[in-house]
């Protein structure tokens, strides 16, 4: 089973991706706007890195698909700002991605750095600088210890961009704390295993909005099953709607949005649902299942422990349902236009 161990090895691999980003040095010319893109997991990637790079530097970053790059150019970039943008790809062979970089070479407004799992591709060749994590060699079609990885070099480098030595410190935590969480997974069998639910829904907000969407991607991939995602108090205008005894609600919670979760978890109760709270064990919130982090790192440090618990809960529910999770439908490792 190539994405059980793909999952299971996150945490070795996190301390060679430290070890990576800890030893290179960057173009640190100022831009006006950082910009992330890529595609499926990359692209959700792009929005968590880009919440994360905007809070720890105080820089503009955003986040959009590739294809919009060279879809609607205009939508996207202004000629009288300065960009760098940073195109998240495992592959770095993604039609999208690879188009979208040609499409805007040569624009003297535009810095280029690429963020891979392979660095010995077209994607690396036309970027200025290159983030290589040629260690991550996934054989799932499904990204998993590669979206944590890329995730994790670009909360590095967003890091030392800022100098903050900090957050520097909080980070190198991070793949002890994740190798915990690996081993964390057991008790969310109790909804993997349960063929009564059979709808789930990822909240977070901010940084998490963005492993929120990839949590989704990773069930719809491993077991076909439809689920949403939303910014946690979106999901009281309109969604709610849904909620019945097959739902599953699992919500990322944070301190700035605990005590609005609270509220929203007892509600999500009363109609039925089954809520899931992930978070910092201080927060202390009631739920049907609270899976506590450390409270060593801040909210936006500990995106990372987050991640093998929603890898771990498509992984078991896939099993369950007599899916092979190497192997996910009408999907293949690239997509090529
Ligand atoms: C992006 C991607 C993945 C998806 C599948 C197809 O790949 O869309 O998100 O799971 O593997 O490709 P990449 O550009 O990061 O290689």
């Amino acid at each position: 089973m190539h994405t059980y161990n793909e999952i299971m090895t996150q945490a070795d691999k996190l301390e060679k991706t430290n070890a990576i980003v800890q030893a290179q040095e960057f173009n640190e010319d100022a831009v006006d706007i950082t910009l992330f893109t890529g595609c499926g997991t990359s692209f959700y990637l792009a929005i968590a890195a880009a919440r994360y790079y905007q809070a720890v530097t105080g820089d503009l970053a955003l986040a959009v698909p590739a294809s919009e790059l060279f879809l609607h150019e205009s939508t996207y970039i202004l000629p009288s700002k300065s960009y760098r943008i940073i195109s998240i790809s495992r592959s770095g062979t993604t039609s999208e991605i690879i188009i979208a970089l040609k499409h805007l070479e040569g624009a003297t407004n535009i810095k280029t750095m690429a963020v891979t799992c392979n660095g010995n591709t077209p994607m690396a060749e036309i970027t200025d600088e290159v983030i290589a994590l040629n260690d991550i060699s996934e054989k799932s079609v499904v990204m998993t210890q590669s979206f944590a990885n890329m995730l994790y070099a670009l909360q590095l480098y967003a890091a030392k961009t800022s100098k903050c030595v900090e957050i520097l410190e909080q980070l190198n935590k991070v793949p002890a704390l994740v190798r915990a969480a690996l081993e964390n997974g057991e008790q969310l069998k109790q909804v993997t295993e349960d063929a009564t639910k059979t709808r789930f829904i990822y909240l977070g907000s901010g940084a998490y909005n963005g492993l929120a969407k990839e949590a989704t991607l990773k069930l719809k991939e491993m077991t076909q099953t439809e689920c949403e995602s939303y910014s946690n108090l979106e999901f009281r205008h309109g969604p709610i709607s849904i909620v019945d005894k097959e739902t599953v609600v699992i919500v990322f919670t944070q301190n700035e949005t605990k005590e609005y979760d609270q509220a929203l978890v007892k509600d999500i109760q009363k109609l039925g649902g089954f809520v899931i709270v992930i978070g910092a064990a201080e927060e202390q919130l009631q739920a049907d299942l609270v899976i506590r982090l450390s409270e060593e790192l801040d909210d936006a440090n500990r995106l990372n422990e987050v991640i093998p618990y929603f890898q771990i809960l498509a992984y078991q529910r896939a099993v369950f349902k007599g899916f092979d999770p190497d192997k996910p439908r009408n999907l293949t490792q690239v997509v090529s236009l």
